[in-house]
């Protein structure tokens, strides 16, 4: 049977080609990393669950887009349906990093009115003596950009967790807010079949109000 969850986020994940997304995912999702990756076509999806804080549990559904221009009509459709997206660069690729702004302003325009929790990752942190971007240019971005910045490796496992959980976090702490809910037509957050359990006491209330004895 599929484990309960109280609440889905679809993430998407976005950048060039080679930097890294879908080997990101299937470090996260599977646990593995290969040296060798074939490049996306059009879209895949992955899917893992996160306990945020006790007896709430988050599933995810990651869609990993194809960072090749030519699949971007693909992509795009995507964007829409998206609550959280991961925006990707190479650390090791000048070029991936300069097209971050574009990036983010591709998808927050294709998205008006609404909007998506963002969060930078600096990627192949394991390729130090690479390095074409120092952490401090990032921070700026980031801190531009009014998000988080992160720096992973899937081949050494590194911050990966870390990387989807605060995105997570962030977007589960702006929906507790009121600042992102659900809504008709929309696949960003959904609310599963036990989301009653995030406010027991709340709920106790609201039942002892509309009793009639
Ligand atoms: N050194 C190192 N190489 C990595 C890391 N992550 C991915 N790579 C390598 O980078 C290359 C591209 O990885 P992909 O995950 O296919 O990149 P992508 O962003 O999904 O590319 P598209 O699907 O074309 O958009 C592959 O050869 C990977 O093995 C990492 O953390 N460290
Ligand atoms: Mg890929």
């Amino acid at each position: 049977m599929d484990t309960l969850w109280q609440y889905q986020f679809r993430i998407i994940l976005l950048g060039d080609s080679t930097v890294g997304k879908s080997s990101l995912l299937k470090r996260f999702t599977d646990g593995i990393y290969s040296d060798v990756a074939d490049p996306t076509v059009g879209v895949d999806f992955y899917a893992r669950s996160i306990d945020i804080e006790p007896g709430v549990k988050i599933k995810l559904q990651l869609w990993d887009t194809a960072g090749q221009e030519r699949f971007r009509s693909i992509t795009t459709s995507y964007y829409r349906n998206s609550v959280g997206g991961l925006l990707v660069f190479d650390l090791t690729n000048r070029k991936t990093f300069d097209h971050v702004r574009e990036w983010h302003r591709e998808v927050s325009e294709h998205i008006l009115p609404h909007h998506m929790v963002y969060i930078l990752i600096g990627h192949k942190s394991d390729l130090s003596r690479d390095r074409k971007v120092t952490r401090d240019e990032a921070e700026q971005l980031a801190a531009d950009l009014g998000i988080r910045y992160v720096e992973t490796s899937a081949k050494c496992n590194s911050n990966v967790e870390r990387a989807f959980e605060l995105l997570t976090r962030d977007i589960y702490e702006l929906m507790k807010m009121g600042e992102i809910s659900t809504r008709d037509g929309w696949d960003g957050v959904k609310s599963g079949l036990t989301a009653k359990v995030l406010y027991p006491a709340e709920e106790e209330a609201e039942r002892e109000k509309s009793c009639n004895c």
